[in-house]
């Protein structure tokens, strides 16, 4: 078959979370980036369609789908929110942690109520201190019995406060990457609590808030793979996270750029309709080609992931850069053709402006996707 097309069971896929999209996600965006509220239950509902643990084995309840099918998922839930398409990206991410590296002791413990989204999982590795150096962090963990004692700060941390499973980097050795290691902490763990909740730009529909840690106790059976290997499970996680991110922000803007096109359908100025304006004609085709060559390349990388291809870290930074840069631009410029429309909040499109402008940030900003290219392309 042609390799540039999508199978039928892809097709359907990507048809099964849009229509989940326009019906439980787009009719409710606007307000809950208003309120501030985590739709919580929403999530459980595409959790029960498959789409909390899409690329995790299923024997404990995980689709066992492809990098290439969760980019499809990922981009057709940002039509509706980008901000909880993005949370059930990270969900999706520590679900794959605990399946890749995880015991078959642990996979049995975590993995079937996340799967479900019963449990709730956030991902922390930023601290006050280090975020792009993240192998700099310090929150320690020193061994104790068959305890590890944890102390230190994790900040910006997703979902923080209302998940239940914090797949936690920390430090149990010297200096640098490989002193650190993963500990799953749970919500009820004595000693673990929460900062204010961030006021923010966007992302409003999901809590971003400190993890505090203060002498709190976890099991060393809590502990993903071996002491030191930390560092290495939090890089492996993030390459299909930013592959993730990264279709978030297709799926925001794509949906921003279908807007515009009625929008220029409809508005008249000077006696015809914008759309009848080669200047916007021109962006208009801009915007389609510009998200259709990141879509392809996105593809691209997500399936040198799938076939763990030895280049596909570098192609998942080079696609994350390419595709959070291109929704960006596209979302900004939909917003500059719906004039002053476009900065009202009821046409939905400066939201989605606010919601991609972090992805260029988070699961590594894109000075350090280029800094991961560069390094490959002319070392350190
Ligand atoms: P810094 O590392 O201090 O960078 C500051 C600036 O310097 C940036 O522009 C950066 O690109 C640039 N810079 C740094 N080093 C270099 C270099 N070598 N070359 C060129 N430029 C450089 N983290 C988690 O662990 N879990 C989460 O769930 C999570 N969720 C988040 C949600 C939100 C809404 C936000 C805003 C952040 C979240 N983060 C999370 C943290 C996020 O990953 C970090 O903010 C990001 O990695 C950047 O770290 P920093 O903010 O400390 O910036
Ligand atoms: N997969 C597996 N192993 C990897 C890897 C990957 N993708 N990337 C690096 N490693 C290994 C690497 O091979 C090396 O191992 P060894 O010593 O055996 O050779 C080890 O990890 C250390 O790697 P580096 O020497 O490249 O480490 P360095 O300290 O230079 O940092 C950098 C690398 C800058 C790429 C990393 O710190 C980084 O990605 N920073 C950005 C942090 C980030 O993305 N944070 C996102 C937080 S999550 C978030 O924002 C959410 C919203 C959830």
């Amino acid at each position: 078959m042609n390799q540039f097309s999508l199978t039928d069971d892809q097709i359907a896929i990507r048809d099964m979370a849009l229509a989940f999209a326009a019906e439980n996600l787009a009719p409710h965006a606007l307000e809950w980036d208003e309120k501030r509220h985590f739709p919580v239950d929403v999530m459980r509902e595409a959790a029960a369609l498959g789409m909390a643990a899409i690329y995790t084995r299923d024997d404990v309840g995980g689709s066992g789908m492809t990098r290439l099918d969760a980019a499809l998922i990922f981009e057709a839930l940002a039509t509706g929110c980008p901000t909880i398409s993005a949370y059930l990206s990270i969900h999706n991410m520590v679900a794959w942690m605990i399946d890749r590296y995880g015991s078959d002791e642990q996979r049995q413990r975590f993995l079937p109520k996340l799967c479900t989204m019963e449990y709730i999982g956030s991902y922390c590795l930023t601290e006050p201190g280090s975020g792009s150096d993240a192998a700099a962090l310090k929150t320690r963990a020193v061994r104790d019995g068959d305890h590890y004692v944890l102390n230190g700060v994790k900040q910006f941390i997703s979902g923080a406060g209302v998940s239940d499973i914090y797949v936690t980097m920390v430090r149990t050795g010297e200096s640098g990457p490989s002193g650190i290691s993963t500990l799953v902490v749970e919500k009820d763990a004595p000693g673990l609590s929460f900062g204010a909740i961030e006021k923010k730009m966007g992302w409003n529909a999901q809590p971003t808030r400190a993890v505090i840690f203060e002498d709190v106790r976890v099991p060393v059976a809590n502990r993903l793979s071996d002491e030191g290997m930390g560092f290495k499970i939090a890089m492996s996680g993030l390459d299909g996270g930013r592959l993730n991110i990264g279709a978030c922000s297709l799926g925001g803007a794509q949906s921003a750029l279908d807007k515009t096109l009625t929008y220029a359908g409809d508005r008249k100025a000077f006696g015809r309709r914008i759309a009848d304006f080669q200047a916007l004609q021109f962006r208009l085709a801009d915007m389609a080609t510009d998200l259709e060559c990141a879509r392809t390349f996105l593809w691209r990388a997500a399936a040198a992931l799938d076939v763990k291809a030895l280049d596909a870290t570098k192609l998942c930074a080079m696609a994350k850069r390419m595709a959070t840069d291109t929704g960006f631009n596209v979302a900004n410029d939909a917003l500059q053709i719906h004039g002053g429309y476009g900065y009202l909040a009821d046409y939905g499109i400066e939201k989605i402006v606010r919601d991609l402008r972090v992805h260029q940030i988070l699961e590594g900003t894109n000075e350090v996707m280029r800094l991961i290219v560069a390094r490959d392309l002319v070392g350190r």
